[in-house]
């Protein structure tokens, strides 16, 4: 095989939506008159009520970014003691427990869904025990019924890190419908995104009272400060921002989906690289495209193919790798111990992200695969 072409720009796993500048400036120039930057303004006000029709989420809490939003709903919720999480996950997902002097009990995952397992999660509930926090990796649903059945049966919360799960629906309802709470990122790397920012969606009115009281420091009016909140609020700029790009959602979700086509057509043909697909009852949420690298199988290990992808000048991610188990600040936990966690050991040393952004283009994905394949060397057809 000849050589593939190398790309003339460094190709990221992702690149952000930007929406044409003059829309934005426009919804700047409104914001620039009203005066107004902050604390619950019309652009805020106007981006809640689009994304909870968009989401069909009537109880959403727009925040700054996800984490910051996943520290309120523990608050909201009154974790406590010790919460019941996945080892395979960004940082934030046990941190957020520390930031509330919760201990993370980490438990592994379905070598297949990559999320957490269900049948673990009973063994590790003791009597401090609050919640488990459940992570939709890669917008990959958690087992939501088996997880909601075992938290009813303990009294316990269910709280989902939903960050990749933007639009994820399973058989037709949307993925915030399960659980307690559920948080959303709108990060810059997500499909749907504000540069910084994130939400809250609850089924129950009377936590999102709450929760919007969290946010604002507590602050009911004037004279009254209910309990110990935070700056959580998102603001003006990134309100007006997050409508605009709202609007080029669909167009952007169509040109990832054919960028998903030619990866899964081009890549199921390399021996050794598995696509991770989702169940056929779930809406993708296009948030990344994910392979799995078998060493045995594949004639390299994902880190050489991680390597040897650069010299083409694509950057691809190690999602999520290492573990949250292995950072220093966890690896003392007795869940962190790694006959504990196989499946998130053989995960977290498989999985790579590769470039997925509409700006990619079917061109740019046939060139990664051209990459891949050379690399890789061998077809099993
Ligand atoms: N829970 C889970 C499961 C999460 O994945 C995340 C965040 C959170 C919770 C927390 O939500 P937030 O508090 O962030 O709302 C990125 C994102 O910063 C992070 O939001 C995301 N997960 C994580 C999976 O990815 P990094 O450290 O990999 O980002 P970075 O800066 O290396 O960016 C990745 C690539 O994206 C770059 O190589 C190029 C491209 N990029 C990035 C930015 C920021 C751009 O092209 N433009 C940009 O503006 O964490």
């Amino acid at each position: 095989m000849l050589r593939p072409h190398v790309f003339s720009e460094p190709i990221y796993v992702t690149r952000p939506l930007l929406p044409p500048l003059t829309e934005y400036t426009a919804l700047l120039e409104q914001v620039w008159e009203s005066g107004w930057l902050s604390n619950n303004g019309d652009q805020h006000k106007a981006l809640e009520v689009a994304l909870s029709q968009y989401l069909r989420a009537p109880n959403l809490s727009l925040f700054n970014n996800g984490t910051i939003a996943l520290i309120v709903a523990c608050q909201a919720l009154r974790i406590s003691g010790e919460v019941i999480t996945t080892p395979f996950t960004f940082p934030a997902t046990p941190h957020i427990l520390s930031w509330n002097n919760v201990t993370p009990v980490f438990v592994d995952i379905d070598p297949v869904t990559m999320t957490i397992n269900p049948e673990l999660v009973e063994r590790m509930i003791t009597n401090r025990t609050s919640a488990i926090l459940g992570v939709h990796v890669y917008g990959q649903p958690c087992a939501v019924h088996a997880l909601q059945n075992i938290a009813d049966a303990y009294g316990l919360k269910v709280i989902y890190d939903g960050a990749h799960s933007f639009g994820t629906e399973i058989d037709g309802c949307p993925i915030t419908e399960y659980g307690d709470v559920t948080m959303l990122s709108f990060h810059a790397t997500k499909l749907f995104h504000t540069a910084e920012g994130g939400a809250l969606v609850v089924r129950d009115l009377k936590l999102k009272e709450r929760i919007n009281l969290l946010k604002n420091f507590g602050i009911k009016n004037e004279s009254e400060v209910m309990m110990p909140g935070i700056n959580g609020k998102m603001n003006e700029l990134q309100s007006a921002l997050g409508q605009v790009v709202l609007k080029y959602l669909d167009v952007e979700r169509e040109r990832r989906q054919e960028i998903l086509n030619v990866y899964i057509n081009r890549l199921s043909e390399i021996e050794g690289v598995t696509c991770f697909k989702l169940p056929l009852n779930v809406r993708n949420s296009l948030q990344y495209f994910i392979i799995r690298i078998s060493e045995d199988k594949a004639r390299y290990s994902r880190d050489e193919v991680h390597e040897q992808l650069k010299k083409f000048n694509i950057f691809t991610r190690k999602y999520f790798y290492p573990l949250c188990s292995e950072y220093s600040c966890y690896r003392m936990l007795p869940s962190s111990r790694k006959d504990h966690l196989p499946a998130s050991h053989l995960v977290a040393n498989q999985v790579m992200a590769l470039p997925f952004y509409g700006g990619l283009g079917s061109e740019g994905a046939h060139q990664v695969c051209d990459a891949l394949t050379y690399i890789l060397g061998k077809t099993s057809a």
